[in-house]
């Protein structure tokens, strides 16, 4: 399997219940290398560039409501089929339907308060990456 890089993102709700460190401990556990972090709090603007792909749905608006409430912590993450692999870490979207021993199941509180996002193709982890690390910062 090829190695990857993938954009993880430790969300309002985890980061605020004092999370953030159990969550880079699961990530460390799991074999990935953590290519570059920082912790960081998005506007409003910021959040709907983010998600700009989801403008159209429901959630839209609660979405970029809670990502713009608090800290976030965006990591760039690099391991053998690193996009997978951190999909299968965090679980399934609904923290009631992911897996037990997944992040999401063991922290998460409701499919808007789940605790991490992880980048779902090759072609949205680029752009994500891109949208939060400079060039330079993913040596
Ligand atoms: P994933 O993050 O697992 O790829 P998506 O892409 O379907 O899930 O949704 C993006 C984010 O939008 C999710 N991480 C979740 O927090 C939020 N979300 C998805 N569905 C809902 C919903 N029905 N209500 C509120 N938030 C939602």
């Amino acid at each position: 399997m090829a190695i990857e890089r993938t954009l993880a993102i430790i969300k309002p709700d985890a980061f605020g219940r004092g999370l953030a460190g159990e969550i880079v401990s699961r990530i460390n556990k799991a074999g990935f290398q953590i290519v570059a972090i920082k912790s960081m709090h998005l506007t409003r603007k910021e959040a709907e560039g983010f998600y700009a792909v989801h403008r159209e749905r429901g959630f839209f608006g609660e979405l970029t409501e809670f990502m713009s409430s608090g800290k976030v912590v965006v990591l760039a993450l690099q391991a053998e089929g690193a996009i997978l692999k951190w999909r299968d870490t965090m679980g399934a979207t609904d923290p009631a339907k992911a897996a037990p021993g997944t992040i999401r199941r063991d922290l998460g509180t409701s499919i808007g308060n789940n605790c991490t996002h992880g980048s779902d193709a090759p072609d949205t982890a680029a752009f994500e990456l891109g949208y939060f690390f400079a060039g330079y910062e993913l040596i």
